[in-house]
């Protein structure tokens, strides 16, 4: 069941040599999952051991009025006073926060749509009020596509929004809007907001401004597998770059699975279990300078992410109290998790359990399941169904 060609993939990867493209591709078409995932697992044991992170994060969307029309989007309304468009002012966005910050939220993660009418002053003045109203959460916020937005519509350089912003308290930039970078794709998905070069000049300026960025890659919907590996070696050149002017770089690659409800791809079906997975093996084989891959449960449900952290991944992304982007396109996700329920998931994993700040300070390490722990478990289990089948 076992390609031809994995043997000697593997080879490379255990030398430490680099993936070419037509490893990459061939890694997608693998037959062998879980010979793929174990590749991919010795990758990450080698870089992160058995510890797995998250974090106490919040996030906050204060607008959802978008010019921009993407395709997959659920979450965005074209104009302001169409029905369920909703712009917070700065006092109402921070009370919005207040009920989903606490002392040890670490993080507050904010992106919006591209709204026409608001001035730039708007999103300065958003920053100076999270810093002073939760100086102890990192503020994550503004997307590429929303940086080179304003740098547009505001006539400005990048460097002028990103140094402007930086000056009124931004910290690092998330990995939203990245979605596929090759044209053949973004033109029909994401047609009306920065290209994938444009997205990619955002962050490596960032990058030489010190700041530390994201990124994601939107999958599962009209693209092809070349479409993703083309999206990951742009990204590993990118990193390549960062690392040689030793400021800011990519922290963390976020696959995101595609969730077809109530936007323009609708018809099709959504990603599997096995693409998911397959996706962060892959991911992480072929980013071999990026540190973190996170398999985001939001997007592949907290049991795949689980699964997840023995494919590769290391992070789960956090407790996020609550998105809206999501949710708006697949109704059963749940709101948030609890810290107790991230570490369940970790050391049910076989995982040791790190809560991290963004820029993956350990905050507290959280002692990984005693074996008899374990015994336990399997005790309440075989109770329980001794139960129902008595
Ligand atoms: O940019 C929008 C995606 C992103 C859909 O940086 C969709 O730590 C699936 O960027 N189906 C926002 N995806 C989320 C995001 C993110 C998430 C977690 C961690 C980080 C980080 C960043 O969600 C958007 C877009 O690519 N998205 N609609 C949809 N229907």
């Amino acid at each position: 069941m076992r390609s031809a060609a994995f043997n000697a993939i593997s080879d490379k990867v255990r030398a430490g040599e680099r993936l070419t493209a037509g490893d990459a591709l061939a890694l997608f078409e693998e037959p062998d999952l879980l010979a793929l995932g174990a590749l991919a697992n010795e990758v990450r044991e080698q870089k992160h051991g058995d510890r797995a992170y998250f974090n106490r994060n919040a996030r906050l969307e204060v607008t959802n009025v978008c010019y921009a029309s993407c395709n997959f989007c659920s979450f965005a309304k074209l104009e302001e006073g169409m029905p369920g468009a909703v712009t917070l002012t700065v006092p109402r966005a921070i009370e919005a926060l207040r009920s989903k910050v606490d002392e040890h939220t670490t993080e507050v993660h904010v992106v919006n749509g591209l709204h026409p009418g608001l001035p730039f002053e708007y999103y300065e003045e958003l920053l100076r009020a999270l810093a002073s109203a939760f100086p102890h959460a990192h503020r994550k916020c503004f997307t590429a596509v929303e940086i080179h937005f304003f740098a547009q519509h505001y006539r400005m350089s990048v460097r002028q929004v990103l140094e402007r912003l930086i000056a009124a308290g931004l910290q690092s930039l998330p990995g939203g809007g990245a979605e596929i970078f090759h044209p053949e794709v973004r033109t029909r998905i994401a047609h009306d907001k920065a290209t994938g070069d444009e997205w990619i000049a955002v962050h490596r300026e960032s990058h030489a401004l010190g700041l530390m960025t994201n990124a994601t890659m939107l999958y599962g919907h009209i693209e092809t597998f070349a479409h993703r590996v083309d999206h990951l070696l742009r990204l590993r050149e990118l990193q390549d770059e960062s690392l040689k002017l030793g400021k800011g770089r990519l922290q963390a690659f976020i696959p995101l699975a595609f969730h077809p409800d109530g936007n323009g791809m609708q018809k099709l079906p959504g990603t599997t279990g096995v693409d998911d997975l397959r996706t962060l093996a892959v991911s992480r084989l072929v980013l071999d300078n990026v540190e973190h891959l996170k398999a985001y449960w939001v997007s592949s449900t907290p049991k795949v992410a689980q699964i997840g952290l023995s494919f590769g991944a290391d992070d789960v992304d956090g407790t996020i109290v609550s998105e809206t982007i999501y949710s708006a396109a697949n109704k059963k996700a749940p709101e948030g998790l609890t810290v107790d329920d991230l570490v369940r998931l970790i050391r049910e994993a076989g995982r040791i359990p790190i809560e991290r700040d963004t820029l993956y300070n350990v905050v507290a390490e959280h002692p990984r399941a005693a074996l008899e722990g374990q015994f336990k478990v399997r005790e309440r289990l075989q109770g329980r169904h001794l139960q129902v089948v008595s």
